[in-house]
């Protein structure tokens, strides 16, 4: 359904960049199931009222976050570090009163509450994809299959109490009807407890041009004043925000009851920070969307003179992003014959919408490519390191984020 006022505040969005007709970006047909994929059109606009940056026009949750969803949180070892560290964060500040509870909202293959589990720390996971919810509960993790809601929350708060903790990572930007979210969250937390956002940052994603970052998943594009404002809007307080390296650049919210925590300095000095970036300026999407021309022009470019060449190119991570560069670049198997990925969900299916054949990642040296276009980018170091043999072999790894060149 497409909007033009805002989801949350109900002020007028102002549209600012449309990327064209897209596939559901996690959606990963098989090869004879191919050309019969759900598409909506890619446009976000800036709320003026509070400033949310917001898609236009949402698929619905239960088009993307399907039983048999392919993504799978552990697959990266920088995720699987970063979220052992927050479990020992939230145990070293937010759990050391008497038997407290976390409820993880998208818990996915139990990536962070595994840590919990194994702690003997009382938790539960909210994910309505079966198939990462079997493999968290393999680990021991308690997951309620479902969405989360004011609903599921006042469920889940009578037979469990109240959460010291509730936890999203790259999950609350994902749900169009943010106010359930909140709403829940207000049902279910202790009074003193807190609301722990991770997710995506605006200021991240404008300054280094990262516009596969914007895909239907990503209703919401989270700014500290934007997430401030709903916040306030369904009877909640943010109170401080942190930057993380998390899949390349992205920002912790810590939400509260109002007036239960001091907002902290670090809260003031990043939001002063932050508005002098204008990020809901419309100069500000000007430039970007100028720089995201730049880049799919010379990536073509760059891919059409290879093959031209006669160079072999393949791709690497058929990550949910791939779908916009793909898609909004034209970018199909005469351009790149096939994307190497190492999740098994999505091998033998094809990318969506540009139908490139998917292999694993354990055949990338059956020869390797000339070239490899890093669609897993935000894994950079990860990958380049574990792969070295490729570049030690001559090959030569393409990124586009910020902007296109060889490694
Ligand atoms: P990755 C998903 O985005 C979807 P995606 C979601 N919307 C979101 O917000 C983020 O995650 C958090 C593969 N791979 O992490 C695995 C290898 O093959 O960038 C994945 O398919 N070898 C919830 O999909 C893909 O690359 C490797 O060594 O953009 C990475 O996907 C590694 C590290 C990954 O997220």
């Amino acid at each position: 359904m497409t909007v033009n006022t805002c989801r949350i505040c109900g002020s007028a969005v102002r549209p600012c960049l449309d990327l064209g007709r897209q596939p559901v970006s996690n959606a990963f047909p098989r090869p004879a199931d191919a050309g019969a994929e759900t598409f909506f059109q890619l446009a976000v606009g800036v709320c003026t009222g509070c400033t949310m940056v917001q898609q236009l026009d949402v698929l619905g949750a239960e088009h993307m976050f399907t039983p048999d969803y392919p993504y799978r949180s552990s697959t990266s070892a920088g995720l699987r570090g970063h979220f052992a560290e927050v479990a020992q964060w939230l145990r070293e500040t937010e759990l050391t009163g008497p038997d407290p509870l976390v409820v993880e909202i998208g818990s996915n293959d139990g990536v962070m509450l595994r840590s919990l589990a194994r702690a003997g720390i009382r938790h539960l996971g909210v994910d309505p994809c079966v198939g990462a919810g079997e493999t968290a509960a393999r680990d021991g993790v308690r997951v309620r299959v479902g969405f989360f809601d004011e609903r599921s929350a006042a469920v889940i708060r009578a037979g469990e109490g109240p959460a010291q903790v509730i936890f999203g990572a790259n999950t609350i930007s994902h749900v169009g009807d943010l106010g359930s979210i909140f709403h829940g969250a207000v049902r279910l937390l202790a009074d003193d407890g807190v609301l722990v956002i991770e997710d995506r940052y605006l200021g991240d994603i404008l300054a280094h041009t990262k516009f596969d970052q914007i895909y239907d998943e990503h209703v919401y594009l989270f700014a500290i004043r934007s997430v401030r404002a709903a916040a306030h809007t369904y009877g909640l307080e943010l109170v401080d925000t942190e930057p993380l390296d998390m899949h390349g650049g992205a920002m912790r919210f810590v939400v509260a009851r109002p007036g239960r925590r001091t907002p902290t300095a670090r809260l003031a000095r990043m939001l002063a920070e932050e508005d002098r970036m204008g990020l809901a300026s419309p100069a500000v999407f000007d430039r970007f969307r100028a720089g995201l021309e730049t880049i799919a022009k010379d990536l073509v470019g760059l891919l059409t003179d290879l093959r031209a060449g006669g160079s072999t190119v393949a791709g690497y991570g058929a990550t949910s992003k791939s779908a916009t560069v793909t898609n909004y670049c034209g970018i199909g198997p005469g351009l790149v014959p096939l994307v190497y990925d190492s999740t098994p969900e999505k091998q033998g299916r094809v990318t969506p919408g540009m139908h490139i054949p998917i292999v694993d990642a354990a055949r990338f040296a059956e020869p390797y490519p000339d070239y490899a276009l890093l669609f897993a980018w935000n894994h950079a170091d990860e990958i380049i390191g574990r792969e070295r043999a490729f570049r030690e072999s001559g090959g030569r790894w393409i990124l586009y984020v910020p902007d296109v060149h060889l490694v």
